[in-house]
């Protein structure tokens, strides 16, 4: 982190993101996305200097009426909304709920349609809102379903429940929309309109649906597991993920695939190892969950095959999207090779593998999950380490094939913090007293009043 971190200070300070490579900065939200999304690891890593530098700019720099981009709503609620709501859960600082409330008031209005889930777009200056082309107009479903801690922790600290309100109403308007596959898998994209439809017919828990299944056990457990909807959704959605789309070979591996509307696809994306945590998570944590053995086996199983993905690759570094060949012939043993789908071998820095072995090791206790991370962690040393910080790599099956020159926001917020976390002492940001948000804000429980 002191690494990365000494990069991002003296080449792209107060920018979004650094290309550590060419030490240019990239902006496409126009708010330090780096520093605001790096703040809570910098306090958890005790870099108490760095923090209070941090904070300084936040309260000199931070302006988002200068803003001019056209932003992502989910983007920004994960990383700058969920960032200064950590920075100000751990530090106390007022400015940080300030800045908070702003950007958030800006943000909802994205929240103002017909069915009261977000359009996926804002632009900062004049306010207008629109969806992605390539999502048939609709919203996606990972983009409407991963705002709700973040809003509900914003009316805990200001006592205003308009923030939750806002958040669950497009949360269950999700729910409530028909045609969901096998009751509890939400296909990718949903119209804006009321009543909403979804748009598309594919399904998985990779990118475009992830978190959204991630939220639904993360909000019944930020209250405390006071509100049963939230638990009942993901009672249905993770066992039909379990019945539909988890698959373990003959010698062993589990994983999951994509459904396309007509057929499966054998394709795990990187972003799909985060179900190794919420399966052993939900397992641990839900104290009447129906078969919690087997949530268990599939949860720590994710994780064992997200680790082995980077074993199996020339740089130790799994790849974006992943597949799974066992060898057909009787003679030879029946093992299964972890491979990039379809050329998609690139690594971009992402945290997810490294996420599931931090819930695999503190709800375990078993250390063989440090020694797995270590080595991961190793690797990103020999390869992604770079003068000026850490950048990603475009392709992890053979050694020095090239560098992405990007220095994601996530690698501080997320990777680097999942991985000194992986080695602290269990009672540092204990999962008894906090939920991660996807972003790996820390954010604490609590019972609400509003
Ligand atoms: C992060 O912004 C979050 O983890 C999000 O849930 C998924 N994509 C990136 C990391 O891969």
């Amino acid at each position: 982190m002191a690494h990365a971190w000494k990069g991002y200070r003296e080449n792209s300070w107060g920018q979004d993101e650094l290309k550590p490579v060419s030490r240019v900065s990239s902006n496409d939200f126009g708010m330090g996305l780096t520093l605001l999304d790096s703040l809570d690891t910098l306090w958890i890593m005790g870099m108490d200097k760095d923090f209070d530098e941090a904070t300084e700019w936040v309260t000199q720099n931070l302006d988002f009426s200068r803003v001019t981009q056209t932003v992502s709503v989910f983007e920004t609620f994960i990383r700058v909304v969920g960032g200064l709501l950590s920075a100000y859960e751990l530090s106390g600082r007022p400015i940080f709920l300030t800045k908070c409330v702003e950007i958030t008031d800006i943000l909802l209005a994205a929240f103002k349609s017909p069915s009261g889930m977000p359009y996926s777009l804002l632009s900062m200056s004049g306010r207008s809102t629109h969806n992605h082309g390539w999502a048939g107009g609709g919203c996606v479903v990972a983009e409407v379903g991963t705002v709700q801690l973040e809003l509900r922790a914003l009316s805990h600290f200001t006592g205003d429940r308009k923030y939750a309100d806002i958040g669950d109403r497009a949360f269950f308007a999700l729910h409530d929309t028909p045609n969901k596959v096998a009751g509890g898998l939400y296909p990718f994209f949903v119209s804006n309109t009321n009543p909403p439809a979804f748009v598309s017919n594919s399904v998985g828990i990779g990118a475009l649906a992830d978190s959204f299944y991630e939220y639904m056990l993360k909000a019944h457990l930020q209250t405390r597991g006071t509100e049963p909807r939230f638990k009942a959704m993901y009672l249905e959605s993770s066992a039909a993920i379990i019945n539909k789309l988890v698959r373990t070979t003959n010698d062993g591996v589990t994983y999951v695939v994509d459904y396309n509307g007509m057929s499966e696809v054998t394709k795990m994306d990187h972003l799909a190892c985060f179900a190794g945590g919420m399966f052993t998570m939900g397992a641990k944590k839900i104290s009447d969950l129906p078969d919690a053995a087997r949530h268990l086996s599939v949860g720590l199983g994710l994780t064992q095959t997200c680790y082995e993905a980077y074993k199996a690759q020339a740089t130790g570094i799994g790849p974006e999207v992943m597949t799974f060949v066992t060898n057909p012939h009787a003679a030879a043993a029946k093992k299964t090779s972890i491979v990039p789908w379809n050329h998609n071998a690139n690594y971009i820095l992402r945290p997810e593998a490294v996420e599931a072995l931090f819930y695999a090791y503190r709800l375990t206790g078993d250390t063989k999950y440090q020694d797995m991370g270590w080595e991961m962690f190793q690797a990103m040393e020999r390869h992604c380490k770079v003068a000026a910080g850490y950048t990603g790599l475009r392709d992890v099956t053979r050694i020095n094939a090239g560098y992405t020159d990007k220095m994601e926001s996530f690698f501080l917020a997320e990777t680097l913090k999942y991985l000194y976390l992986l080695f602290a002492p269990t009672d540092l940001i204990s999962l008894d007293d906090f939920v991660f948000n996807t972003e790996a804000h820390p954010l604490r429980v609590f019972s609400p009043t509003w």
